[in-house]
């Protein structure tokens, strides 16, 4: 069966990590602007990041020489909203207006998020996700986004990865607002965050200028079984899903897709999953790797052994993951899957030559888009894939560290280089992946 016709062949990005324009055209800070000091690798901050706020035009003409089919951005509630007025900054909204047209004229999809992390100042103030009032801002900043935008945009995300933004932003600390919070508070976020996305979803089909179609970009971590027998895989479903793993899959799939408690989700009442719970368009996941599930393999670190292949994250190297998410996925939320995120960050730099040669880049976009073709090809619904990331970016407190790009980007000038990954990605889109 093969990738279908019209797959939506992408990359992807986040406000926060490429606009930069921090405080222009009235956008006042986020979280990630104000809370950081002393939190990210070299004290960087991403004040200018990409300047992709600038360069969009160039950026938008890049990403249709690599033949994006498709573009996932997402928005910055700050430019919006730089405060509690409820008066749209038009100014902020129309980078994105003007952002959106630039790409459909290119022939680009555009995706957005809404809540890729960068939470306004303003609303973190006033307790931000801690406190059940402040859930009818992001209706409202829903709202604003789908009514100027969705003439163009069809698809919409509302949360990325709340599987990761609350566990580091309330829990471990590691992320802004580099909290750390007891279960209870941890809970509270969580179910608010539940609350935020139902609610928004129901009132942006109300305002909407066309149907649009809505998802949730989630962290998915499946468990992948290392031999195929039908034991094994049982086993790998069960340990993908079923296990209580707070804030991971289904910990939110099951509540926002099937309205369904998981195990140890009894803080969610009757009503709240009502309302948490509306129909959806289609599953997409964010995904970088799986667990392997072997019976005689250590449980915590299944698949480490020394030297096992690492990208520049320290992250395994396990290309299965692809189809086993997609499988699993589908099996369990039967919705068309759409592939938000998935990339390595590689030591990348460029060359005496003048390029970037990034061929553990090439191999990895490679081996995981053979695993997810083989999905396609046992009729699981995949209806795109969005490499992460369109451009080197601030990488969280990481900073610019690490560089997952397929266009490299010289911070001090601001220059981009197309590395040889997005020469091959092109050939990809090119050939609909029949040169995998
Ligand atoms: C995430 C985010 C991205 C990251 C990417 C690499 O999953 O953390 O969606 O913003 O930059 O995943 O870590």
């Amino acid at each position: 069966m093969a990738f279908s016709k019209d797959f939506f062949w992408g990359a992807a990005s986040a406000s926060h990590q490429v606009e930069g324009a921090w405080d222009e055209d009235g956008k006042t800070p986020n979280i990630w602007d104000a809370l950081i000091e002393n939190k990210i690798a070299f004290g960087d901050h991403a004040r200018v990041a990409c300047d992709h706020y600038h360069r969009y035009k160039e950026d938008v003409a890049l990403m249709k020489k690599i033949g994006l089919k498709s573009y996932r951005f997402s928005i910055s509630w700050a430019r919006i909203f730089p405060d509690d007025s409820g008066k749209v900054n038009e100014k902020g909204m129309q980078f994105y207006i003007n952002l959106v047209n630039e790409l459909v004229n290119a022939g680009i999809e555009p995706m957005c998020t809404l809540y890729h992390w960068d939470m306004p100042m303003w609303l973190y103030n006033k307790g931000g996700w801690e406190k059940e009032e402040n859930n009818a801002y992001f209706v409202q900043y829903a709202e604003a986004c789908v009514k100027a935008l969705s003439d163009k945009i069809k698809y919409w995300l509302t949360f990325n990865e709340p599987e990761c933004f609350i566990p580091a932003g309330y829990d471990s600390g590691a992320h802004a607002p580099f909290l750390r919070k007891d279960e209870k508070t941890v809970l509270a976020v969580t179910r608010n965050v539940m609350l935020s996305h139902g609610m928004a979803v129901k009132k942006m089909r109300e305002v909407a200028c066309q149907p649009i179609k809505i998802g949730t970009a989630h962290a998915a971590c499946v468990t992948s079984p290392i031999n195929e027998t039908s034991e094994e895989i049982e086993k790998a479903r069960i340990s993908s899903f079923e296990t209580p793993r707070p804030y991971f899959c289904s910990w939110w799939g099951d509540p926002v897709v099937l309205g369904k408690r998981q195990v140890g989700t009894d803080y969610l009442s009757d009503e709240d999953l009502k309302i948490i719970h509306q129909p959806l368009d289609f599953y997409a996941f964010n995904m970088y790797n799986a667990d392997g599930y072997g019976a005689e393999k250590n449980k915590s670190n299944p698949r480490a052994y020394p030297g096992y292949p690492l990208t520049a994250m320290d992250w395994q190297i396990t290309p299965e993951c692809l189809y086993w998410g997609a499988r699993f996925c589908y099996e369990r939320y039967g919705l068309p899957i759409m592939i938000t995120e998935n990339g390595m960050a590689n030591i990348d730099f460029v060359m005496l030559d003048g390029k970037v040669h990034d061929p553990q880049r090439i191999d990895y976009v490679q081996r995981h888009l053979q695993w997810l073709k083989r999905a396609t090809d046992e009729g699981v619904p995949v209806i795109g894939y969005q490499y992460w990331s369109i451009m080197d970016n601030f990488e969280w407190a990481l900073g610019y560290s690490r560089r997952f790009g397929l266009i490299y980007v010289d911070y001090p000038t601001g220059e981009r280089t197309l590395k040889d990954s997005a020469y091959f990605y092109a050939e990809v889109i090119k050939t609909n992946g029949e040169n995998l």
